[in-house]
């Protein structure tokens, strides 16, 4: 039962996708189960937002077709601020086509997605295909630059030393300007972006599992050890599917939530959770991780105040609902947040409170 089992236990559960185990570590280290949501509309507004609650969160959520001057600037800074904060970028996409379009949705077009989000999101309404389809274009991407890190040990091109000059796959914006085709960049650009990625992705993989164990479970001593321990993510890409939604009167009900489970079970390979507002692990061998939308807090020194909605459909349950009653894992918050004189107490206090709910289900 994945309700009452840590985090860390399950990290290292069998078959546990590189991409959530990380997450999982993530959490652990930074005692933090908060995503932000930020549903802001320029650059500035979405790099100032990270670099305040960046501390504080796991993941940061974004809409990237929201934002009026998205391009390089965008990615490097959002990229730049997540290694040195420690989170990961989840856009939430939400794909809803046939395989063959969002394959392009996904690693073409002016956002690229593939390259700098390490998470998206995908409803399954189209049919299984969708997830088949965005699984096959994460792993071409990748084995592009994997291939263009070959070409480049056997040519020999020197790696950039400054971080300034860097382009990694998860942050570059080369793919913002093309077509998302890796193969059509200039060589030289090709493999530093490849190097830089490779070389961060190892350090993780290779690190032996029982070190990591020591340093997550040493994390309330010397968390910047233990982050170090942990190393960067992996170069692998992860898949949320949404299963329930927030919103009054939604569809994703029943037998659709149902089909949803079978759908990722199928491919737990490169679907790693769900949105969804209850846990929807059922079956031995279940590990996905729930991510929760809808989530609010009553103002502070009004606690008992209760937090329906915004009059748009969107529904609201404080983090100790969601967490303890329903068994989910992450909670998302965008408003409740953004709309704070000082957001990052704001974020805190939901982090706070998202973690002690957490250690409440595990009766830590
Ligand atoms: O906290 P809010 O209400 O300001 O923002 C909630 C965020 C928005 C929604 O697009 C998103 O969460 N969301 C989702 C997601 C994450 O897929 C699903 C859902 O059912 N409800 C929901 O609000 O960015």
């Amino acid at each position: 039962d994945t309700r009452a089992m840590s985090f860390s236990k399950r990290a290292n559960l069998p078959n546990t996708h590189p991409l959530a185990a990380f997450l999982l570590h993530l959490i652990v280290i930074k005692r933090t189960n908060l995503c932000l949501s930020a549903d802001v509309t320029t650059t500035s507004a979405l790099l100032n937002i990270a670099e305040e609650v960046g501390d504080s969160i796991c993941m940061l959520k974004t809409h990237v077709d929201i934002i009026s001057d998205f391009g390089e600037k965008t990615v490097r800074g959002l990229r730049d601020i997540a290694r040195r904060k420690r989170f990961l970028v989840f856009e939430d996409r939400k794909f809803g086509d046939i395989g063959s379009t969002v394959q392009k949705q996904y690693t073409a077009g002016p956002f690229s997605i593939v390259r700098w989000a390490a998470i998206t999101n995908a409803h399954i309404f189209p049919g299984p295909a969708i997830v088949t389809a965005l699984k096959a274009a994460a792993a071409d991407a990748i084995a592009a630059f994997n291939r263009s890190v070959e070409t480049e040990i056997s040519v020999g091109t020197p790696r950039p030393s400054s971080d300034e000059d860097d382009g990694s796959f998860d942050g570059s914006s080369e793919g913002v300007s093309n077509d998302g085709d890796t193969t059509k960049l200039p060589l030289r650009k090709r493999s530093i972006v490849a190097a830089t990625t490779i070389e961060s992705s190892t350090e993780s993989t290779t690190l032996e599992r029982g070190a990591l164990d020591e340093a997550t479970a040493q994390a309330e001593n010397d968390r910047e050890k233990a982050l170090e321990a942990l190393g960067s993510p992996p170069l692998a890409r992860g898949l949320l599917l949404l299963a329930e939604m927030s919103s009054e009167g939604n569809l994703l009900t029943g037998a659709y939530t149902q089909k949803c489970i079978d759908i990722a079970r199928d491919h737990n390979d490169f679907v790693i959770g769900f949105i969804a507002q209850h846990d929807l692990n059922s079956k031995p061998g279940d590990n996905f991780i729930t991510c929760t939308p809808g989530i609010s807090l009553p103002p502070p020194g009004q606690e008992g105040q209760k937090v329906s909605g915004d009059g748009l459909g969107q529904q609201y349950n404080t983090p100790h609902k969601a967490i303890v009653q329903e068994g989910c894992d992450v909670v998302i918050v965008g408003r409740g947040i953004l709309s704070a004189k000082d957001r990052a107490a704001e974020a805190e206090r939901y982090r706070r409170e998202a973690w002690k709910a957490y250690e409440e289900r595990v009766g830590a």
